[in-house]
């Protein structure tokens, strides 16, 4: 995939009937191609409304042709856009037609995320805004959408280009000096080479804490609700929900196999998983339920651990944080607060109060979740980003703070720094594609649909 040459066809648009259904052809020179599909030239970047016959002449189609001429295209290459009526026989009718007469050009159908990837290869996109084409397509909120677009225009891209030259600034800076040994004296001060590093960390930081919203604008929050059977999970997975999706019963042991609903918590994607009640039993339905609540809770980025005022907790909350994952959170909340009567409450002081039966402390909930996540609201210029973005900015992290140590232990240390800032710079490179192996490379891209 990586380095085919070959002119590729897909169907752009989803699969389904639609009024519009869109065929693409990418390939470094599409002219021979056009003139088999519709016996003539066609001129570039003009609608050109046109009919595509069959072999025996009959009509597949009436559609608008556009011709872009590379470079002018979206990958770079000759691009030629069908946009047909939305069928989806009539599309591949359509397909089977141009394969039939491109097969003399080497025409084949696109692997996923194929036009993108010469986009990239062609130097039209960086890999940072490759990546936020496929999160603008799977974005799940508006604000994810408008992150993602403004990863598209490059505002993320910006930021990370900005800081690797001012680390290759602060790099030149310091290898000049390794040149002449004799005015290595007194260097870092002179060339205000600790002030410019801490600039870059500063920055740095700002970036990683942009990039850890966008990470949960992107991908949303796995979060889980778990406790002994009979306190409300249930409930208040409907609750949350607004709508009536898991059982409820009075019965404890009702849910058996893990429901799963999402919603948004003021644009936030919130994947929730309501578990069966954890406690002992013989009952092998209601194990294999448990077995499956611990497999949730292991996978979870927050897990909300209810109960209620007659609930008995048997050690139970001990047991979640012995098989959470690092860092995940877990919020104690006491549900049925209906139940409890106005004298002084015997909930630990702590516990947020909720009733998942009249909705009483819910909103308050739902952002104490978005507080626990470490959400801070609606950013100006936010982006979206991705947990591959999030590692090479901790990577390039770790090599400033060494960098750091390294200028604090004076000139003998200089070449160390310099090597620490380069490895920095090398882990920034990789978020837009500027130096990555190419394994990686088809691993991104083959996540992407079809036709994109
Ligand atoms: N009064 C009161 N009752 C509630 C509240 N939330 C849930 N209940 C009741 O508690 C019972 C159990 O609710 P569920 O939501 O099924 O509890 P669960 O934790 O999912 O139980 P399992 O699925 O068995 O683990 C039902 O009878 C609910 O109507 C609440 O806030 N107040
Ligand atoms: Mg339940």
């Amino acid at each position: 995939m990586m380095t085919r040459k070959l002119p590729i066809i897909a169907i752009a648009t989803a699969p389904g009937k639609a009024g519009v259904g869109v065929v693409r052809i990418s390939g470094q020179n599409l002219k021979a191609i056009t003139k088999a599909l519709f016996q003539k030239e066609l001129s570039p970047r003009q609608a050109n409304l046109i009919t595509l016959r069959a072999a025996d002449g009959q009509t597949i189609d009436q559609l608008i042709a556009i011709y872009f001429v590379a470079p002018a295209s979206f990958t770079g290459e000759d691009v030629l856009e069908l946009q047909c009526h939305g069928g989806p026989q009539l599309l591949e009718l359509v397909m089977k037609r141009c394969l039939e007469l491109g097969k003399s050009d080497g025409l084949v159908i696109a692997e996923p995320g194929e036009f993108t990837l010469r986009a990239y290869l062609n130097n039209k996109i960086d890999l940072a805004q490759a990546e936020a084409i496929a999160d603008l397509i799977d974005a799940q909120s508006e604000a994810a959408v408008r992150g993602a677009a403004r990863s598209l225009q490059g505002v993320f891209s910006e930021n990370i280009n900005d800081l690797i030259e001012e680390i290759t600034q602060l790099r030149i800076l310091v290898e000049s000096t390794l040149d002449f040994p004799e005015e290595e004296i007194e260097f870092l001060e002179n060339a205000q080479a600790r002030a410019r590093l801490f600039a870059v960390k500063e920055k740095l930081e700002s970036l990683r804490a942009g990039a850890k919203q966008g990470k949960i604008l992107r991908d949303g929050i796995q979060l889980v609700l778990a406790g002994a059977p009979n306190v409300g999970k249930s409930s208040l997975l409907n609750r949350l929900a607004g709508e009536d999706i898991a059982i409820v019963t009075p019965v404890a042991g009702t849910t058996r196999d893990r429901v799963k609903e999402s919603i948004t918590i003021e644009g936030v994607p919130m994947h929730i998983i309501d578990t069966a009640g954890l406690r002992e039993t013989n009952d092998l339905v209601e194990a294999k339920g448990i077995e499956r609540s611990w497999d949730a809770i292991r996978l979870a980025d927050l897990v909300i651990f209810l109960t209620d005022p007659n609930s008995t907790e048997d050690g139970l909350k001990e047991q979640i944080l012995r098989e959470l994952p690092p860092k995940c959170p877990v919020l104690e909340v006491v549900n049925k607060s209906d139940l409890l009567s106005s004298a002084p409450s015997p909930a630990p002081k702590q516990a947020i109060l909720i009733s998942a039966k009249n909705g009483d402390g819910v909103e308050g909930l739902k952002q104490k979740i978005l507080e626990t996540v470490g959400w801070n609201g609606p950013q100006e210029g936010a982006i979206v980003a991705r947990r591959r973005h999030l590692d090479c900015l901790e990577r390039a992290s770790e090599h400033i703070a060494r960098s750091e140590q390294f200028a604090a232990n004076g000139n003998n240390s200089l070449e160390l720094f310099a090597e620490e800032l380069f490895l920095a710079q090398n882990h920034l490179g990789q978020i837009t594609g500027k130096l990555l192996p190419d394994d990686l490379l088809g691993k991104i891209f083959s996540q992407f649909c079809i036709g994109k």
